[in-house]
């Protein structure tokens, strides 16, 4: 079934659906517990361990884990998410199984993932960017501070990320956590023309592959002058944005739908090319790289390249 992915605040069906389904998948009914994930991890002998009580988790929180299990695995160049080529395949495949996982409790199979166009915010004023309606009770709730108001008042944080030493901890369930426009370093969201600047890059990735290369994937991931695009949204909504458990925050998946988005509008201007292709490149972000995947089939870049089996923007239609 093909979905249409649209713009959060132009669809009030959609919106509404996401923020419920976000909710009904943060539900502690899994069956899976915290001491299940530390078995997993040490008898996996994974690079990652879990502290902290024992609980029973929400399938949403396993995707917090996931995306943090994927970013403990180390490669030659970045991590299994992040920091090279795999950025962007990988999140389009993460956010492929928790839209499936959407549909699935919505009991709605043509439910589709809202993007938020944080550039279009970032043409307005510094003090305006934090006050729109995305951080309101009607959407997903304050810009800053403990998210008490709105639906997303109802989702918690179990699983958080020790500063220290990377270490995953089971906590007591609490608000989550933002401080949009507070970092010093990061007072503003990315512009149109950040996004323009992507867009005008004429190759996906290329050697040495890493976080100085001036490419489509890194200037969209945001090392290239960063924190840019992806990289500035997580800085600038801070709190628990900030870590690699980043996506206990909902905003992390409207975040990433809006780049899987422009990594589309990409692939429409320069085809569905993908750099690095089979027997070169680094391990893990190769064209047939098996992606670190716990939920559902482990999928390769080429397998995603086109997404339209699952999905299509609604610009795409416009066109
Ligand atoms: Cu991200």
């Amino acid at each position: 079934m093909t979905s249409t992915r649209e713009n959060m605040l132009v669809s009030d069906t959609v919106r509404d659906q996401f923020l419920q389904g976000m909710v009904d998948l943060d539900q502690p009914n899994s069956g899976v517990f915290a001491r299940d994930l530390a078995a997993f991890l040490r008898n996996n002998n994974l690079p990652l361990e879990i502290r902290g009580i024992d609980q029973e988790l929400s399938t949403y929180d396993i995707f917090v884990f996931w995306h943090v299990l994927a970013m403990s695995i180390p490669l030659s160049v970045g991590n299994g998410a992040h920091s090279g080529p795999i950025f962007l395949p990988w999140h389009r495949m993460y956010l492929i199984r928790l839209e499936e996982n959407l549909q699935r409790v919505l009991g709605d199979p043509d439910f589709g993932l809202p993007y938020w166009d944080w550039a279009a915010d970032g043409e307005l004023s510094v003090q305006d960017q934090w006050r729109t309606d995305l951080w309101s009770s009607d959407y997903i709730g304050e810009a800053r501070g403990a998210v008490r108001s709105g639906p997303i008042a109802n989702m918690a944080v179990r699983l958080v990320q020790d500063a220290q030493n990377g270490m995953l901890v089971s906590t007591p369930p609490r608000p989550i956590q933002r401080a949009s426009g507070l970092d010093a370093r990061v007072r503003t969201l990315p512009t149109e023309a950040h996004v323009e600047a992507a867009l005008n890059q004429n190759v996906y990735d290329q050697s040495p592959w890493n976080q100085s290369v001036v490419s489509h994937r890194n200037v969209l991931e945001g090392w290239v002058q960063g924190p840019q695009l992806h990289n500035r949204v997580h800085v600038w909504i801070g709190g628990d944005m900030g870590p690699g458990t980043s996506p206990n925050d909902p905003a992390f998946f409207l975040n990433h739908c809006n780049v899987d988005r422009i990594w589309e509008l990409w692939m429409n201007q320069n085809g569905r090319d993908y750099q690095p292709g089979r027997n070169r490149g680094p391990q893990g972000h190769r064209i047939d790289s098996t992606m670190v995947s716990i939920m559902g089939a482990a999928l390769a870049p080429e397998q995603v390249l086109d997404p339209s089996r699952w999905y299509v923007y609604d610009h795409q239609l416009i066109a």
